[in-house]
């Protein structure tokens, strides 16, 4: 699978992205200069801070007041002035900056040819020049740890070209040995918050032929037949409160351990590790005509062309874009992945946790990435460390742990941007959902036993600092926001809003099981049951709509097409509402998402998808699909336009491409895990054959399915764990209980 152009990048939307999680560089493939701009993902702004505003919960108790009396503007008010975070913005993410190419190869260019190969992990570019054919090829190593770059030509000594470090950061450029370019510098201050974490690049150059000349901060080749970069950089960024590491010791052991192997070897090493996590999965939706367009072509035409097989490379490459940007020991995905080119990106390019970093990690499991999600189940218990000093400063609680609607590399947690954005306790609530998740995939009891602290702390939390609505009596919070949404009041401010109860309910269910699970906290377990039955309900509004708020206020909000769909996140990433358990909910989820239109930025779009796909509704989650992929969403280089780029839209996509094909659900049953999967419950008539293989299902099934003219031909369940499944397909249902290890293969009429 790849991804091709007839012309080399003009901007960074057009270059192509490779990376191993922590090193990220975006490749433009000029033929007289070449740009690689560089990533790594600790290098964000300023230093360990403490955001707490000391002295906020002193207000906490007339702010309650004011929004349970219905003042949500002077509520909204006194927000700002006495709760937000101090700086009241988290720290950006940076880019360490270029290093340039200026090729001396002149001459009319032919055969023009630039890929980013998905398989391989691999770019390549390809041209002629008055008949020498030159070639480039770049990667990064996941397991070398270095971004390899070689140059070679048909003929000998053809290669020559200077390289040249550009920075917008603090930086020095040194040469060393006379093959090795250094970029030593010290990260941005924002906020006021001092820039204190060293950083380096390293670039050694390795020649075949030809003969290297230093310039005080160039190096120049002549004539080599092939000449191969070996690029590093590190921070001294060790943990969110320890800076004390050394990047220059850290870039000379891996350029000294990646110089003892030859090209070959770190080729065929890196494409060895990216292909056991790449090569899990495989999904085919038809070969179309439109395949021998360049990319940027299809993608142009794509609201016109009939051509499943884009949808297929998009689910890939959003598969790819996972596992570049998340590996186990990797910081997880932010706003942009690892990949951004500036020292202020858009929202900082950081941690929105009120939906976009969330759903970075939709598909990690049913698109057979578990392991990629280990960044992020590592940041929940370190936000549930530094969130305790949230949760006392701000809402005078001694035990348990809160995050509101972002968070920075510094793990903080303290609510930001404003009370409209920042007011919002149940940020981190929602990332325990993906702890939880991950065991309804593995069912491993010892990993449960190490998140479970972090799920109880998020549940404690909430249990000290709900209040009672006067009206009927519900726990609810208070204040929060429906997020980012104002109510007809013209603020966002309010108690209770769906979300957080829906929230709220999943949190304090999967904290319950996992304390049965794991014969802990008897008594916890009692108040979380107890506060559960409190939780307000769904409601369904007069509209027929499932309601945003306590109060029928939907249809008199300020924006009734706000991107954020919150409340529907019950139906899904939940599914405490679906169409079999509580069909008026599902309608009422529908009639929501009617009143809200199918238009939204890229993850908003993302997220409907998500949503139609769940509601079964094949046809209307393709619509939806093709507003993802036309070219007002997808950039030519395939990645999400919110504009400008933001990730989650390509992660969104990837889940709700899998929800059509397959959906999975886990119930706990007398201390087992009972799944359900659906096949094909979302199958739009466009996609009429394929197949998927290597997915994965919730209570450790992995899943084959095969069909022909819109009908399921045979689906194959491999069971991991030996938990009984019931498997639905159209109208029919079946039961299956395989032992571990165990295969069974169905076919259309679910008989075995
Ligand atoms: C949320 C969204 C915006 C944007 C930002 C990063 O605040 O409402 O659309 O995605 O996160």
């Amino acid at each position: 699978m790849v991804l091709w152009y007839e012309k080399p990048a003009r901007e960074w939307v057009e270059a192509l992205p490779i990376g191993n999680g922590r090193l990220g560089a975006m490749v433009f493939g000029g033929v007289q200069q070449e740009r690689l701009q560089l990533n790594e993902d600790t290098l964000w702004a300023g230093g360990p801070y403490d955001p707490n505003h000391q002295g906020a919960v002193e207000a906490l108790p007339q702010i309650r007041q004011l929004v349970l009396n219905g003042e949500y503007r002077e509520a909204d008010r006194l927000i700002g002035e006495r709760m937000m975070a101090t700086p009241i913005r988290q720290m950006p993410y940076q880019t360490v900056g270029n290093l340039n190419f200026e090729f001396t190869a002149i001459g009319e260019t032919a055969d023009y040819h630039r890929e980013l190969n998905l398989d391989t992990a691999t770019i390549r570019v390809g041209y002629k020049i008055d008949d020498v054919v030159y070639v480039r090829e770049v990667f990064v190593s996941p397991v070398d740890q270095v971004i390899v770059m070689r140059l070679s030509a048909d003929q000998p000594g053809k290669i020559s070209f200077t390289a040249k470090y550009s920075t917008p950061q603090t930086a020095a450029v040194s040469v060393q040995n006379g093959d090795t370019l250094l970029l030593d510098g010290v990260n941005g201050s924002s906020e006021g918050i001092e820039g204190v974490l060293k950083f380096q690049a390293l670039a050694r150059i390795v020649l075949q032929g030809g003969e290297i000349s230093a310039e005080e901060d160039s190096l120049t080749v002549s004539g080599a037949d092939s000449a191969m970069l070996l690029i590093a950089a590190a921070t001294s960024y060790v943990r969110y409160d320890d800076v004390s590491g050394d990047p220059k010791a850290k870039n000379q052991a891996t350029i000294n351990k990646a110089l003892a192997k030859d090209y070959g070897a770190l080729l065929e090493d890196h494409v060895r590790e990216h292909q056991r996590l790449f090569h899990r999965v495989e999904i085919d939706l038809g070969r179309t005509k439109a395949i021998n367009l360049p990319t940027d072509e299809r993608i142009r035409r794509s609201e016109e062309l009939d051509d499943p097989a884009l949808t297929a490379l998009y689910f890939q490459y959003g598969r790819y874009l996972l596992i570049c940007s998340s590996r186990p020991g990797t910081q997880p995905a932010n706003l942009q992945g690892i990949w951004n080119e500036s020292i202020k990106p858009p929202w900082g390019s950081k941690y929105t946790i009120n939906i976009n970093t969330e759903m970075n990690y939709w598909p990690a499991e049913p698109a057979n990435l578990a392991e990629c999600a280990e960044p992020l189940i590592n940041m929940v218990k370190e936000i549930g460390i530094t969130g305790r000093r949230t949760a006392k400063i701000h809402y005078g609680v001694d035990q348990g742990w809160t995050a509101h609607h972002n968070t920075d590399i510094w793990r903080a947690t303290a609510p930001i941007d404003g009370p409209a954005w920042g007011m919002w306790p149940t940020g981190g609530a929602w990332l325990c959902m993906h702890l939880w998740e991950h065991y309804e995939y593995n069912g491993d009891l010892e990993y449960l036993a190490d998140v479970y602290p972090t799920l109880k702390g998020s549940a404690e939390f909430f249990l000290a600092t709900l209040v009672e609505e006067p009206k009927h009596g519900w726990l609810v919070t208070c204040p929060s926001i429906s997020p980012e949404n104002r109510h007809p009041h013209g603020v966002s401010v309010c108690a209770g809003p769906t979300m957080d109860n829906q929230i709220l309910r999943d949190l304090f269910t999967y904290t319950i099981e996992a304390s049965k699970l794991l014969n802990a906290d008897e008594d916890l377990r009692r108040q979380l049951s107890d506060a559960c039955e409190k939780l307000p309900p769904n409601q369904i509004g007069k509209e027929g709509q499932l309601q945003e708020w306590l109060e029928d206020w939907d249809m008199a909000a300020p924006e009734i097409h706000h991107r954020h769909v919150s409340h529907l996140y019950g139906l899904f990433p939940s599914d405490q509402i679906h169409v079999r358990d509580t069909p008026e909910l599902a309608a009422a989820v529908r009639k929501s998402l009617e009143i809200r239109g199918d238009d939204a930025t890229g993850w908003g779009i993302g997220w409907r998808l998500n949503l139609w796909a769940w509601l079964h509704d094949g046809e209307h989650a393709h619509k939806i699909l093709k507003m993802l992929l036309r070219p007002s969403r997808t950039y030519p280089n395939m990645f999400d336009a919110h504009p400008p780029f933001q990730i989650d839209g390509n992660f969104g996509g990837v889940s709700g491409i899998a929800a059509m094909f397959m959906q999975s659900r886990c119930k706990i049953e007398n201390g087992g895990m009972v799944a359900e999967i659906d096949l094909l419950p979302a199958l739009p008539s466009a996609f009429p054959n394929g197949s998927i293989r290597g997915f994965k299902a919730k209570g450790g099934y992995d899943l084959d399915i095969d069909w022909k003219d819109g009908k399921l031909i045979t689906a194959k369940l491999h069971s991991n764990l030996g938990n009984p499944c019931q498997v639905y397909y159209g109208d029919m249902t079946t039961k299956i209980a395989l032992g571990a290890g165990e295969t069974l293969v169905l076919n259309g009429g679910l008989e075995k």
